[in-house]
C-alpha cells in the first residue's frame, strides 16, 4: 500500500469541509453549574467502578468556562466546521418543564464566538448525557422520551436557529443502545442485551420528532450521525458468513435503515414491532416518520470489525475491549490489522472506504455524507522540552484515512466533508482519560492546552485545500 505520508495531500472536492468534534459531556465540565440538571453520565460515573481510575467528567476540559479559548484553537487551525454537542440536562434541567436560561445562554455564546472566529458552528443535540430525571421515568425505554426531546428541541432551535446552518440530531445511537442498554460499559450501565434494541428505537423516534421541529422552525440542514463500519467474516465457512451478517444487521444497519430506507432488518423488526406495540406505538408509523428525508448524513468511522460463529469450548472474554454476552450467534474477533491504536483499535483507513462505498450501494436516496468523526488515540504524553507534542502515529493515521475518503469520492460517493475527533484530548467514557484522540494535548493538573504537531498538519491540508 502506498505510503500516505509521501502522497501528496488529498485532492478534495472544491467546497469540501474540514471540521473537527466535540462532546458536551466529554469536554464541558461544570455538571452542576449554572443550574445544569444531572444526566445518566453523571450518576454513572459518580456510581463508581464503571470507569477506569473512577474518572470522571465534573471537570473534563472545563471547555463550559474556557470556550474562548478553545474556539481561537480551533479556529487557528483553519477548519470550517466545529461539531460540539448541546447538554440536554444543561437546557432543560430535569429534561422536560423549566428551561435552564444560563444553559441556553453558555451555547448562545459558544455559537456566536465560533461564528465571530469564521467557524460555522455544527450542533449535535444528543450525544449520550440524558437528563437523569428522564431516566427515572424510563429513560428511552418511554415514549414520552421522545416528546420531551422534541420539547427540548424546540427551546435549542428557538435560540439558536437564527444562526446555526446544520444540524445533527442524534450521535451513535447504535454505540448509545449497545454500550449502555444493552451492555454495561457505558451510561445508564442496563445490560439487558437484545432487549435494548426498543430504547434504540425511541431515539430514532426523537430523532424523526427532532427532524419535524427543525423542519417547521425554518430553513436548515438537518442530519443524523451514525457509527459505521465494514463487517468481515472470519472465513468463508457459511456459518462465520451467517454470523457476520447477524452481527452487520443488529449492531449496524438496526440503526441506518430505518433512518435511509424506512425499514429494520429482518430479525430485527419482529421482535422489534410487538415491543413497540407494547408501549402503545405502532411500529410502521413510526418508521415513516423516522425516515423522513435528510440533508447530511454523519458517519463515524473508527475501525473495521471482524466475525466469527462461536466456537465451541472457546473463552472469547477478554479477546476485545468489550465483552459480549455469551448465547449470541456471533462473535468479534480482532481484525487482522498490521497495525493498532494505542487503545488497540485496527488501523485500517480502506474501512473506512468500504464503509462509505457500502452505504452509498445499500441506499439510493443516500443524502450527502459527511465523516463526522475519525480519529485515533495515541498515548501522545506531555509537551517536550521545547514545548511540543509530536504527534507522527496521529498524522500518518489521519492522512491515511483522508486518502480513504478520497477514494470514494473517486468511486462516486458523496462526501462533503470530513471531520477529526477530537478537537481537543477529552474524557473518553469508561476509558476516562486514558485514551487522548485530540488534536490538542490537555494537561490533567493544570488544565493548560498545547496544540499538537497533528493540529499544525491539519492547518497545512486546510490551507492547500482552500489555496
Ligand atoms: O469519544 C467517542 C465519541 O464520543 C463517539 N464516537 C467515538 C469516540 C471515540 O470512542
Amino acid at each position: 500500500q502506498e505510503d500516505p505520508m509521501t502522497r501528496p495531500f488529498p485532492r478534495l472536492p472544491a467546497g469540501f469541509r474540514f471540521g473537527s468534534a466535540t462532546a458536551a459531556y466529554q469536554v464541558e465540565g461544570a455538571w452542576d453549574v449554572d443550574g445544569k440538571g444531572p444526566s445518566i453520565w453523571d450518576e454513572f460515573t459518580h456510581r463508581g467502578g464503571t470507569v477506569r481510575h473512577g474518572h470522571t467528567g465534573d471537570v473534563a476540559n472545563d471547555f463550559y468556562h474556557r470556550y474562548a479559548e478553545d474556539v481561537a484553537t480551533v479556529a487557528a487551525g483553519g477548519v470550517h466546521d466545529h461539531r460540539f454537542s448541546i447538554s440536554w440536562p444543561r437546557v432543560v434541567p430535569a429534561g422536560t418543564g423549566e428551561v435552564n436560561a444560563a444553559g441556553l445562554d453558555f451555547y448562545d455564546r459558544v455559537v456566536d464566538a465560533l461564528l465571530t472566529a469564521g467557524v460555522q458552528p455544527v450542533p449535535t443535540l444528543y450525544h449520550w448525557d440524558l437528563p437523569l430525571a428522564l431516566q427515572e421515568q424510563g429513560g428511552w425505554f418511554a415514549r414520552a422520551t421522545a416528546d420531551a426531546f422534541a420539547e427540548y428541541v424546540a427551546h435549542v432551535v428557538d435560540r439558536l436557529g437564527d444562526r446555526v446552518g446544520t444540524w445533527l440530531t442524534m450521535n451513535e445511537t447504535s454505540v448509545h443502545t449497545l454500550y449502555g442498554h444493552g451492555l454495561t460499559d457505558h451510561a445508564p450501565g442496563l445490560g439487558l442485551g437484545v432487549d435494548a434494541m426498543l430504547a434504540g428505537h425511541h431515539q430514532l423516534l426523537a430523532h424523526a420528532r427532532a427532524v419535524e421541529v427543525l423542519r417547521a422552525a425554518g430553513p436548515s440542514r438537518v442530519g443524523i450521525v451514525n457509527q459505521h463500519y465494514p463487517v468481515h467474516a472470519a472465513s468463508d465457512d457459511p456459518a462465520d458468513v451467517e454470523a457476520a451478517a447477524a452481527f452487520a444487521a443488529l449492531t449496524v444497519w438496526a440503526f441506518s435503515d430505518p433512518v435511509l430506507a424506512g425499514r429494520y432488518p429482518e430479525g430485527v423488526a419482529e421482535p422489534l414491532a410487538d415491543a413497540v406495540a407494547a408501549h402503545g406505538g405502532d411500529l410502521a408509523a413510526d418508521l415513516v416518520r423516522i425516515a423522513a428525508p435528510l440533508d447530511v448524513y454523519g458517519v463515524n468511522y473508527y475501525e473495521p470489525t471482524m466475525i466469527e460463529a462461536p466456537r465451541a469450548g472457546k473463552d472469547y472474554r477478554g479477546v476485545l475491549e468489550v465483552d459480549v454476552p455469551e448465547g449470541l450467534p456471533f462473535s468479534p474477533v480482532p481484525y487482522p490489522s498490521a497495525e493498532r491504536t494505542d487503545f488497540g483499535w485496527s488501523i485500517a483507513p480502506e474501512g473506512l472506504t468500504r464503509a462509505l462505498v457500502e452505504l452509498r450501494d445499500r441506499y439510493p436516496t443516500l443524502p450527502p455524507v459527511v465523516v463526522t468523526e475519525n480519529g485515533a488515540s495515541f498515548h501522545d504524553g506531555p509537551p517536550d522540552a521545547e514545548g511540543r507534542v509530536r504527534d507522527p502515529r496521529r498524522i500518518a493515521f489521519l492522512a491515511a484515512h483522508l486518502h480513504a475518503v478520497e477514494d470514494a469520492v473517486t468511486a462516486g460517493v458523496d462526501v462533503r466533508g470530513y471531520y477529526v475527533w477530537s478537537a481537543v484530548d477529552n474524557f473518553e467514557w469508561a476509558a476516562g482519560y486514558d485514551e487522548s484522540f485530540g488534536l490538542v494535548h490537555v494537561d490533567r493538573d493544570t488544565l493548560v492546552r498545547t496544540p499538537k504537531d497533528s493540529w499544525a498538519w491539519l492547518r497545512d491540508v486546510v490551507a492547500a485545500q482552500d489555496a
